[in-house]
């Protein structure tokens, strides 16, 4: 189920509204001296192909985004501690500036829901006296914000408050409450009384809970869809977010300062960087059209070539990536970048010496760009990934055919950038099939023929928040457990067979396994030393090694499951998950972030905000 749409017309915040609530906030941000810590949660069992490196390497922009919009916004005792680094942080323990921080932030992805909900739980152990304010965010809150609060009366841990939207929801949150707070009150009571007296219910993107005495939710409240920020030349500087990184360490506290400056690019040599968001095709599995309110945003050139030149001369990191869904998307739009960019000069220097970077695009739009992509090299691209889903089209029309997309890869390898397929593998897809490109494995050996130096497989696994993901559950598709395993979160990332109506579901696990070693293997990374695929020589040999040594993770952690698919009886879903909490909009109607099933409070004996104010 996709997310509901706003009004026509209503779906972007006013030009400059992100600026000036930035402003705005500034002076009372100095005077309320709030401590934050922002943890990105990490699950560590999900570390395997094809993310093997990114995973790692390159410092999550969601919550340096949200690390930059507090410093901007004056709220400078901010820290942000990455799960990926600091395994063994513990809420509970941590203290910034000698105080146990005012706002404790959770950011997470579905797959890392597990410690995200740990970390919630342990910062929930604080002395209630003490407890910071605990705000989640990031890609699990925004389409399952419900499950990030216990449904169990002996342990009734939670956030306070989820956001579900971008940094102008929580801005805008703060600047509530530190219109509200009074002296050194604690930022929860502040929450507290900002929330009864449905201060905050003006603010669409947010998820709240209302308690009953024993802290049990009873019910929450969902203020609405987010209006997107239309121009992201609005977005802070992403200098802040790196500023403030905690140090990787093995120790459950924080360290007493952030990692120094000319350490950043030592720790994180890949910065990921907001270019555009929002995409203009509508693949049913996929929830990126509808969470962009069907928008296209983006950064000028200008802006994205200083951002570049900043973080290489501040940092000295020189790998980046756009986390775009599919930068090619306008035409016009990508061509005005990638001119500012092959024109930038960094201190005299053109900025493709300087940098070299990657993203994501479609075959379709790298096609229509045929003309252009020795303007993208220029412009310092040097790889792309390209969502190829299934060469033949058969799972998924957006363009793409054997022909075409072969054509695309061609044309890439000629200009110098190495094409990166995605692939999709799904139930009707063989493994091999002759005189036929339909196979796992002939399109793997196509792709690999026309240039790919990297290859992901992934299971057609459904994405919450997207127009497929309820059918998928009601039809049966999706597992619950397998042999007596249930199904955990960290194994909803596509490399796990979750979701199949194949009789023999061990043998897709099998083939995924089997295309990555046809792909990934010595002989080919010998062949690689020898005759690289890409012009940028090793980067062939390179990617070998990476995947042979993601492959080990994979096998060890996919195999078993294989077995396990084979021998082991599968129960099977009957509906998506839903929350048990009931929920509702904050005028009693149905949530916006709800799914189907999600029961309505019963409300009739009382408007909202008596019936917050009598649930404290
Ligand atoms: C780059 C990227 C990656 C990189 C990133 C790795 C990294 N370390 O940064 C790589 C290639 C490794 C990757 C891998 C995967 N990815 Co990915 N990826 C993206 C992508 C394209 C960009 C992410 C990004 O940097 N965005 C920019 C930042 C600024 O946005 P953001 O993270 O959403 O954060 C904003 C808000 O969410 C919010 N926010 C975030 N955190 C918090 C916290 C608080 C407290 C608050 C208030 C707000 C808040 O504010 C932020 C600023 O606006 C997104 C799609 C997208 N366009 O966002 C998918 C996306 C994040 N990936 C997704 C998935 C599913 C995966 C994989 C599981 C693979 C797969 N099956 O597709 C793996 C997981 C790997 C792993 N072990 O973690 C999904 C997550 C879906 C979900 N519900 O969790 C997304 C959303 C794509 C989608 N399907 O919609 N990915
Ligand atoms: S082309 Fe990619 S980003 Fe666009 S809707 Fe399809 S899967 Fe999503």
């Amino acid at each position: 189920m996709e997310l509901p749409r706003r009004p026509r017309g209503d779906e972007l915040l006013a030009p400059g509204a992100l600026r000036s609530l930035i402003d705005s906030l500034r002076r009372p941000a100095r005077r309320h001296d709030l401590t934050t810590v922002i943890a990105c949660a990490f699950d560590h069992r999900t570390r395997m192909l094809p993310f093997v490196i990114a995973d790692k390497k390159m410092a999550p922009a969601g919550v340096r985004a949200i690390g930059s919009a507090m410093l901007e916004a004056g709220f400078t005792k901010t820290r942000i501690v990455l799960q990926q680094w600091n395994p063994r942080f513990r809420p509970s323990q941590m203290r910034l500036d000698g105080r146990v921080p005012d706002v404790f932030m959770v950011s997470s992805m579905q797959i890392h829901t597990a410690e995200a909900k740990a970390l919630i739980r342990d910062a929930c152990r604080i002395d209630p006296a003490h407890r910071p304010l605990i705000i989640a965010g990031g890609a699990k809150a925004i389409y399952e914000p419900w499950d990030l609060f216990s449904l169990d009366p002996a342990d009734p841990w939670g956030a306070d408050v989820v956001v579900t939207g971008e940094e102008y929801v929580l801005l805008s949150l703060l600047e509530v409450l530190c219109s509200l707070r009074a002296g050194n009150e604690p930022l929860r009571s502040t929450f507290t009384r900002a929330r009864n007296s449905g201060m905050i219910d003006e603010i669409p993107g947010l998820v709240y809970p209302i308690t009953d005495g024993r802290a049990v939710v009873q019910e929450l409240v969902d203020t609405g869809i987010q209006r997107l920020l239309g121009d992201l030349d609005e977005l802070p500087s992403p200098e802040g977010g790196y500023m403030i990184l905690e140090p990787p360490s093995r120790e459950p506290t924080l360290g007493s300062r952030p990692i120094r400056a000319s350490l950043v690019g030592h720790h994180t040599p890949i910065a990921s960087l907001v270019l555009t968001f929002g995409c203009k095709f509508a693949c049913p599995y996929c929830p990126i059209p509808a969470y962009n309110q069907r928008q296209h945003r983006v950064k000028s050139g200008e802006r994205i070539a200083e951002e570049m030149h900043l973080l290489y001369t501040r940092f000295g990191i020189r790998r980046m990536f756009g986390a775009d869904d599919n930068f090619f998307n306008e035409k016009n739009r990508t061509l005005s970048i990638l001119e500012t960019l092959a024109k930038y000069r960094c201190d005299g220097v053109r900025l493709r010496k300087r940098i070299r970077w990657g993203t994501e695009v479609t075959v379709h739009d790298t096609l229509k760009l045929r003309d252009h992509l020795r303007l993208a090299r220029d412009a310092g691209i040097r790889a792309l990934w390209l969502g190829v889903e299934d060469l033949t089209a058969t799972l998924v029309k957006k363009g793409q055919n054997v022909a075409g997309t072969l054509e695309a890869f061609q044309l890439l390898t000629e200009r110098g950038i190495c094409p990166m397929p995605m692939m999709m593998h799904y139930d009707d897809q063989p493994l091999y099939t002759r005189g036929r490109p339909n196979g796992l494995l002939n399109q793997a050996r196509m792709l690999r023929k026309a240039g790919a130096v990297s290859l992901q497989v992934l299971m057609m696994t459904p994405a919450t928040g997207s127009k497929s993901y309820a059918e998928a559950f009601n039809s049966g598709m999706v597992y619950e457990s397998v042999d007596g395993r249930k199904v955990e979160t960290y194994m909803l990332d596509a490399n796990y067979v979750v979701a199949s109506r194949h009789p023999k579901p061990w043998r897709k696990q099998l083939n995924i396994l089997a295309a990555y070693m046809y792909f990934y293997n010595p002989l080919r990374f010998a062949i690689a030393l020898i005759v690289p695929r890409s012009r940028l020589y090793l980067a062939d040999a390179g990617m070998q090694v990476v995947g042979m040594l993601g492959l080990m993770q994979t096998l060890r952690r996919t195999f078993g499951w294989a077995m396990r698919l084979r021998r082991g009886r599968i129960r099977r879903r009957t509906g998506p998950p839903a929350s048990t909490i009931p929920m509702r909009s904050v005028n009693g109607e149905a949530a916006s972030h709800a799914l189907p099933g999600t029961p309505l409070p019963i409300l009739d004996h009382a408007p909202h905000r008596e019936y917050a104010r009598a649930r404290g």
